[in-house]
């Protein structure tokens, strides 16, 4: 579709809206922006979207958004839901509706590498990133990670790659999306209050829904949503698995012993030692992205490069400090039970005392969280709205060392009274901050300060975020 002199709606006026307004203003369209927050709540995008050259936005603040007759095209946030009025009229009257992510797909000159699943999207884009730039290409890394992908557009030519996450939400409303490279980190229940299981597994299928036997793909070899997803493909796919072994006839990338180990075919060779791992959680997305980088022909020294330069992420199983001989983990960034799941078995060779709990924005399953936890952790020490149904399914799983907390504050003395020597504190919620904080690096930058806090040499006086915490 040529967007000059287009009529287009841009639903929302988060990082996406903003950007996708900005770049179909660009491109020469008429754009309308809606949202429902009103001026006042967003005076920095309007700034900044009133001090672009070319037409004039038009605004529809505060309220619903106005009807879609007379658009050519509607350009959805991914918090906007589906049922909005507005989409449904759209589509009895045909009008397309695009994700952003579609938007700048459309308009984008590189080929595109998409990382999509359940957990672990962030640090495997992050890590792909990393690989293609220590081969030398010219990277964008963008999308679900915090960075709108049309934000990236005037920095890429026919010769850089963009590494772009994808959310089922940002799918949802791909229609022609087709990464010459797309990865399957895993496909587990979530966003169940938003989608049917059915419904999320077909959106993650999304990422290689138009391929043909030009593009190829990564997934996930114990994951097995990602088998059956890559199955459908027509194209190439290079399988990883922490699990040992891959089954004969199955290439990819797979531990064997203490070594990472490639076989396509006959050929077999080994990747890198396990042991040079600096982030031994991160082994599967080092993995998924020794796989991309084995499709795009990245030589062993940019893979060399990746593996010893990767030091973690922050608020990803982010070592924070020691304390009386116990390490204290943030994980701020676990927003799902699989997450706090994975997090803690990082720790095969101890047991952690679990500080856990949050926001349930997804329906999320605490009873499997629970049942999985036994023999894993120590204590487990409950916080936010959460708490009482960790508590409770923790215990109807038989587990007594369950405790609840009214703060943070009081989750982190309690850990405090109760890690021996030798164990480990995590902090992974497992869920949304917004029961007490205002995003998840708040979140996990108060866990720290608080620990740090703590430390021997520390100013005797609480921290200053303290009392900002919420
Ligand atoms: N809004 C409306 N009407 C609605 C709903 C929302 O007007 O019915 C408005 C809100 O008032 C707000 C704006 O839409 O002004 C927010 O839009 P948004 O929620 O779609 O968020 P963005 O700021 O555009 O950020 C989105 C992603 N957010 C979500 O998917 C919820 C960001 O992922 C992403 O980094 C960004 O685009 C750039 O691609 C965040 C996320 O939490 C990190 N993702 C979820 C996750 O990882 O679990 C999926």
């Amino acid at each position: 579709m040529l967007l000059n002199h287009a009529n287009i709606l841009v639903i929302g006026l988060g990082a996406s809206g903003e950007s996708a307004a900005s770049r179909c203003a660009a491109q020469g369209a008429r754009v309308t922006v809606t949202d429902t927050r009103n001026a006042d709540e967003l005076t920095a995008p309007l700034a900044r979207l009133a001090a672009l050259p070319g037409h004039p936005i038009t605004y529809v603040l505060g309220t619903q958004p106005p009807d879609a007759a007379g658009f050519d095209l509607i350009v959805r946030s991914p918090g906007v839901l589906d049922d909005l009025p507005v989409l449904t009229s759209a589509r009895t009257l045909s009008i397309p509706i695009w994700s952003e992510i579609e938007l700048a797909y459309e308009l984008c000159p590189s080929p595109v590498i998409a990382i999509t699943g359940t957990n672990g999207k962030s640090t495997t884009t992050t890590l792909i990133g990393n690989l293609m730039r220590a081969a030398g290409r010219d990277t964008q890394v963008a999308g679900n990670i915090g960075l709108p992908f049309t934000s990236v557009l005037p920095d890429l030519t026919a010769d850089s790659v963009a590494v772009i996450e994808v959310s089922a939400g940002q799918l949802e409303n791909c229609h022609r999306f087709r990464p010459l490279t797309s990865v399957l980190t895993n496909v587990r229940a979530e966003h169940m209050n938003l989608y049917t299981w059915e419904h999320y597994v077909e959106l993650k299928s999304r990422v290689v829904r138009h391929h043909t036997t030009l593009q190829n793909t990564v997934a996930n070899h114990d994951d097995e949503i990602c088998r059956r997803i890559a199955a459908t493909t027509p194209g190439r796919v290079l399988y990883f698995s922490t699990r040992g072994e891959l089954p004969e006839g199955v290439d990819g990338v797979f531990l064997s012993g203490d070594r990472i180990t490639a076989r396509t075919g006959s050929h077999r060779r080994t990747l890198a030692r396990l042991g040079e791992l600096r982030v031994r959680s991160a082994t599967p997305n080092i993995l998924a992205t020794l796989a991309v980088g084995l499709l795009w022909d990245v030589g062993q020294e940019a893979m060399d490069t990746m593996i010893a330069e990767y030091t973690g992420r922050e608020h990803v199983v982010e070592y924070v400090a020691t304390l009386d001989g116990v390490e204290y983990y943030n994980d701020s960034k676990a927003t799902n039970p699989w997450s706090v799941l994975h997090a803690v078995e990082s720790f095969p060779d101890r047991p952690v005392v679990l500080i856990t709990g949050g926001k349930d924005d997804k329906d999320a399953d605490f009873d499997g969280l629970a049942a999985a936890l036994t023999g894993r952790a120590a204590h487990v020490i409950t916080i936010g709205e959460t708490a009482p149904r960790i508590t409770e399914a923790a215990r109807l799983h038989g587990y007594t060392d369950v405790t609840p907390a009214d703060s943070l504050q009081e989750a982190l003395a309690l850990a405090r009274r109760t890690a021996l020597p030798g164990q480990a504190v995590l902090f992974s919620p497992g869920a949304n901050s917004k029961d007490m904080f205002t995003d998840h690096r708040r979140r996990g930058t108060l866990f720290k300060e608080l620990v740090r806090a703590s430390l021997p040499d520390a100013p005797q006086h609480p921290p200053v975020a303290l009392a900002a915490g919420r």
